[in-house]
C-alpha cells in the first residue's frame, strides 16, 4: 500500500493532526509524513506514545477533530493509561485514531524483546476496548476505505479504532532525508568510551542499535560483552535500571550509555537522578536528534541539551562534546571526579548496514552480565 493513499483515505474522515513515536515497520508512512512537512497534516514526533494519546485529547477539546496516534506496538505500555483513564468512553470519550506497527507477530522471526509484545498486542486492545483491524501488503485500497468507515463510525460515537500494520505493508514512495550538522560516527564514540570504561565498570545501554554496536565493539576489544546489559526493550528506561544498581553497592562504577530519543521518553528520570546524585553512576548520552534506530526520524530535539537538562535537574557535573578528543577529556575527568555526571554526545546520523544483532538471548545476557558482577564481588 502507498502511505499516500492510506493519507488520502484518513483525510476524507477528518484527520488533520498526527502525532507518535516512529517505528521501522512504519517507516514509509513516518517518512512521507515528514516530507509532507505540514502540507496536509500538522505533525508531532511526541516524546513517548502516552504524551501523543495526551496531544489527541487536547486537539480534539478544542478542534472537534479526532487525531491519528501512531506507534510501534512496543509503545503500548505507554498509551495503556491515558487511554484507559483519559479517552475511554467511560472517562471522557475522546476519539482516536491507533496506526501501530506489529513487531513480534506470531509465526514470524523478530527480535527477543518483540516476542511477547508481538502475541499480546491484540490482546491487549481487546482489553482496552480498541476495535482493531489488521493491514498489510495485499489490503486493497477498497478494504481500507471499508477499514476506515468503521474507524469512523466508532470515533463518532466517542470511542476509538486501531489499524495494526504488518511488516512490509507501505510500499517505498519516498524516502525522508535529513542530517543532523555533527561529524563524530556513533560506533566511533562508543568504541572510545568502551576503551576508558570497560574494564572498571558495568554497562546499562538503551534500546537499538547503540547496543548493537556496543556488542559487537566490546567483542572486538575485549573479547566478550559480559560488562554490557543491554536494554533491548523497555527504551527510555537504561538509567534507572543503572541507578538500580548503582544504589546497591556504592563501591561499584555503573555507565549507562542512552540515546536522546530514549532519555526524552522517559525524562523525569534526570530530576530523579540529580535528586539522588549517586556518585557512581555515569550517564552517557548519545545525542544524534533522531530516532536513528527505526529510521532517523527527528526525535524533536530543540538543540536545548541534556547536559544543560541534566544540570538544571541537580546533576553536579555535565559535559557536552562533539569530537573524540573532547569525548577523551570528558570521560577522563568524569572519572577522576567521585560524583553523577553526564557526558553528551553529538553524534552524525549513520551506522553501518553490516551492523549484527546479539547472538545471544536477552535472558542469556541477562545471565551472563550478572555472573561477571557476581563473580567479582
Ligand atoms: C516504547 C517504545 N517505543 C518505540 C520503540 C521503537 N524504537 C526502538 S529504538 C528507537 C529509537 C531510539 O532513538 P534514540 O534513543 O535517539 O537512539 P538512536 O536510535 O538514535 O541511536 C525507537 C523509537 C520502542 N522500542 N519502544
Amino acid at each position: 500500500m502507498k502511505a499516500s493513499v492510506f493519507f488520502r483515505e484518513i483525510k476524507n474522515i477528518g484527520i488533520h493532526t498526527i502525532a507518535g513515536v516512529p517505528d521501522s515497520t512504519l517507516k514509509q508512512f513516518c517518512d512521507a509524513v515528514c516530507l509532507d512537512a505540514g502540507k496536509t497534516f500538522r505533525h508531532y514526533v511526541a516524546a513517548n506514545e502516552g504524551a501523543a494519546v495526551g496531544l489527541a485529547a487536547g486537539a480534539y477539546l478544542a478542534e472537534k477533530r479526532p487525531c491519528l496516534v501512531y506507534l510501534q506496538n512496543s509503545g503500548l505500555g505507554n498509551i495503556i493509561n491515558p487511554l484507559a483513564s483519559i479517552a475511554n468512553q467511560e472517562v471522557y470519550g475522546i476519539p482516536m485514531l491507533f496506526v501501530i506497527g506489529w513487531r513480534g507477530e506470531p509465526g514470524t522471526k523478530d527480535e527477543p524483546q518483540h516476542v511477547y509484545q508481538g502475541k499480546v498486542t491484540c490482546k491487549l486492545l481487546d482489553v482496552m476496548d480498541v476495535p482493531y483491524s489488521v493491514i498489510d501488503e495485499l489490503t486493497s485500497e477498497m478494504q481500507l476505505k471499508e477499514i476506515l468507515a468503521k474507524a469512523h463510525q466508532q470515533m463518532e460515537d466517542n470511542r476509538q479504532y486501531a489499524i495494526i500494520v504488518k511488516k512490509g505493508t507501505f510500499e517505498k514512495e519516498c524516502t525522508f532525508v535529513w542530517e543532523n550538522s555533527y561529524g563524530l560516527v556513533r560506533e566511533q564514540a562508543l568504541r572510545t568510551i568502551l576503551e576508558n570504561v570497560y574494564k572498571e565498570s558495568f554497562i546499562v545501554s538503551t534500546t537499538g542499535k547503540i547496543s548493537r554496536e556496543l556488542y559487537e565493539q566490546s567483542d572486538a576489544l575485549y573479547g566478550n560483552h559480559d560488562r554490557l546489559f543491554m536494554t533491548v526493550g523497555g527504551m527510555g528506561h537504561a538509567s534507572m535500571i543503572a541507578y538500580g544498581m548503582a544504589q546497591a553497592d556504592e563501591s561499584r562504577r555503573i555507565v549507562c550509555i542512552d540515546g536522546d530519543g530514549a532519555v526524552m521518553m522517559h525524562m523525569g528520570a534526570l530530576a530523579f537522578l540529580g535528586k539522588q546524585s549517586p556518585k557512581n553512576l555515569l550517564h552517557i548520552v548519545i545525542n544524534n536528534a533522531a530516532h536513528e534506530s527505526v529510521g532517523a526520524m527527528p526525535t524533536g530535539f530543540s538543540g536545548h541539551t541534556y547536559s544543560q537538562a541534566a544540570r538544571a535537574c541537580g546533576y553536579p557535573d555535565a559535559y557536552l562534546v562533539r569530537t573524540g578528543e573532547e569525548l577523551k577529556t570528558a570521560l577522563l575527568d568524569a572519572g577522576s571526579r567521585q560524583r553523577l555526571s553526564m557526558i553528551e554526545v553529538m553524534v552524525a546520523l549513520d551506522s553501518r548496514a553490516d551492523l549484527g544483532r546479539p547472538k545471544e538471548s536477552a535472558r542469556e545476557n541477562r545471565v551472563n552480565f550478572m555472573n561477571a558482577y557476581h563473580r567479582e564481588r
